[in-house]
């Protein structure tokens, strides 16, 4: 086959993918860029369910490295929407001029590594080949929805939909009998919505949740110039590392009571933020017990059936174990007289029917199913793709008994192969957008460290992987993370190795940029 030669093939074009085509092509280099949405905007093309928002401030939530980007958008709310979100990303889009650098409606299907030529020969489904020097994966973090296999699928005679995958004619709800199934962020977000809406609505739980309350507000002037003016403390404390945020000492000891008084932050419109103000929250028991007695009495008040309350109210694993979710109204919809909660721990869902779902003890007749089952998180984007690094060993081989890799960014045996925001990274337990803007800048050092040397090839050390791994798995076993079976933890998944995927450790940025200050100890260059 003939291959097009180009110095980098970028995978997705998301916040990351655009930002790291963006820098090698300031840098002068040819970049391919490969999306399989029809535009920018990675998760927020995809996720466009009612009442999809982010979960952290939008303040927060955009790049930090372009003023000009940062200084030309305005966000309405505290809680940006996903409409608004994916008009930002577009707003980014233009003023990078990132599309002209990116095949869209394109997968990679296969990338595998060249050892004559130090390079990575990238297909796709549309029947290209390239060869690329370096291969970016951007494919994020909660990009492969898990799909509904349930025996039956389809005789449904109504839609199916998946919130992960989301329609983009807006789905009219109104008159329907609708089964949203699970109880994640994304159900979560959207049962107020469907609900507003619906004739009547079933919500099928398997695990209750701990959700936090948004409080979502419109951001006033005054708001966003307290923002502006203090910009420059938050973006040090992105550069270093340093917690942007003022914390309790990790070594606070409080009284039952000063304890009981304090998590109430989790209550005051703080939502996943708050849960960081709580020193030791997902690793001292004590603490988190007073954190999850104290959202559980917030679930029974605002519940008015006791018995619902108690079916919402989470005891199986320690808040924040899971991602805790922030919502608006998520628990006063369970007082609406047109929905329903069914509790799969009565009855397991056993077949999907012509006219609904069958549990182990009723039928269920609706018009439309939401299935809002999660996602194959960190690995799964990476995984799917055949990709196969020195002597052809698969990435899927390599991985079998859970990923192994080095800061989440790079694997020993598949050299110049840079994972952004990857499994042994801290990507989603902190603002993703800035854990890929950590990314993709210590990629980019790297490549200009082997363009100014004349290297054509990085591996990372198979010791200093090892050592890395091994750091992972002790920092998670420190912590109450892994008593949960949770998508951190692979738990979703049938078949896929639990093992804690997200960095726990605080140090993550300092340990990136003592690497790039001494050379990259760990890595290997060659050519
Ligand atoms: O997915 P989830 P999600 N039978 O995995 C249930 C981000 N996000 O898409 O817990 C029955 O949390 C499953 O039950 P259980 C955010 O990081 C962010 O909602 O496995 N039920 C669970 O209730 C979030 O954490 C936002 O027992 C089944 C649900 O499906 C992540 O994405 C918004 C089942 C899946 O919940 C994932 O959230 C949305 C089965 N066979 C998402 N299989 C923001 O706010 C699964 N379930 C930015």
């Amino acid at each position: 086959m003939q291959r097009r030669e180009v110095d980098a093939v970028v995978v997705g074009a998301g916040f990351a993918g655009m930002y790291m085509s963006h820098l090698l092509r300031l840098e002068g280099y040819d970049v391919q860029g490969i999306e399989a949405a029809a535009d920018v905007g990675g998760t927020w093309f995809w996720n466009r369910y009612p009442g999809a928002r982010c979960d952290i401030p939008s303040l927060l939530y955009q790049y930090s490295w372009s003023e000009e980007i940062r200084t030309s958008w305005k966000w309405s709310e505290k809680y940006a929407t996903q409409p608004e979100i994916l008009a930002y990303a577009n707003h980014c889009a233009d003023l990078l001029d990132i599309r002209p650098l990116y095949r869209f409606e394109t997968r990679v299907t296969a990338a595998h590594w060249d050892e004559a030529a130090d390079r990575w020969l990238v297909d796709t489904d549309k029947g290209e080949g390239l060869s690329a020097r370096f291969l970016i994966m951007a494919t994020g973090a909660l990009s492969v929805p898990k799909e509904p296999d349930f025996p039956g699928l389809d005789r449904f005679k109504g839609p199916q939909l998946v919130t992960g995958r989301w329609p983009h004619d807006p789905v009219d709800f109104k008159g329907k009998r609708v089964a949203v199934v699970g109880t994640g962020s994304s159900a979560i977000q959207s049962l107020p919505h469907i609900a507003a809406e619906a004739l009547q609505v079933h919500v099928f739980q398997r695990t209750p949740n701990f959700s936090l309350p948004a409080l979502n507000a419109p951001i006033s002037d005054e708001e966003r110039a307290a923002f502006e003016a203090a910009w420059p403390f938050y973006k040090q404390a992105i550069d270093t590392g340093e917690p942007g945020v003022e914390l309790l000492p990790e070594d606070w000891d409080p009284s039952d009571e000063e304890l009981a008084e304090h998590v109430k932050i989790l209550w005051n419109g703080g939502g996943l933020v708050s849960t960081v103000q709580i020193p030791r929250l997902t690793k001292d028991e004590r603490i988190n017990d007073a954190a999850c007695d104290f959202v559980r009495s917030q679930i029974r008040e605002l519940v008015n059936d006791p018995v619902l309350a108690e079916k919402l109210c989470p005891t199986s694993f320690p808040i924040s174990t899971k991602r805790a979710c922030v919502d608006t109204d998520y628990y006063v919809t369970y007082n609406r007289d047109n929905v329903t909660l069914v509790d799969l721990n009565e009855g397991a869902i056993e077949e999907v029917t012509a006219r609904g779902i069958r549990t182990a003890d009723a039928e269920y007749d609706v018009d439309i199913i939401v299935w809002a089952l999660g996602f194959d998180a960190m690995t799964g984007a990476l995984t799917r793709v055949d990709i196969r690094g020195e002597g052809g060993t698969p990435l899927r081989q390599a991985w079998y008994a859970g990923p192994a890799m080095w800061m989440g960014m790079m694997v020993a045996g598949f050299p110049n192969l840079f994972t952004i925001t990857g499994p042994g990274s801290p990507s989603v337990l902190m603002n993703v957008i800035l854990a890929g803007e950590h990314n993709v800048e210590f990629a980019n050092a790297v490549i200009e460290r082997m363009r100014a040397r004349g290297e054509t090839r990085v591996a990372v050390d198979a010791a200093a992987q090892e050592a890395w791994v091994d750091h992972v798995r002790r920092e998670a076993e420190g912590t109450l993370f892994p008593r949960a079976n949770s998508w951190y933890m692979g738990a979703n998944i049938p078949g896929k190795p639990r093992v804690m995927l997200p960095y726990v450790g605080m140090d993550y940025k300092l340990r990136l940029n003592a690497a790039v200050a001494a050379d990259f100890p760990d890595l290997r260059f060659e050519g």
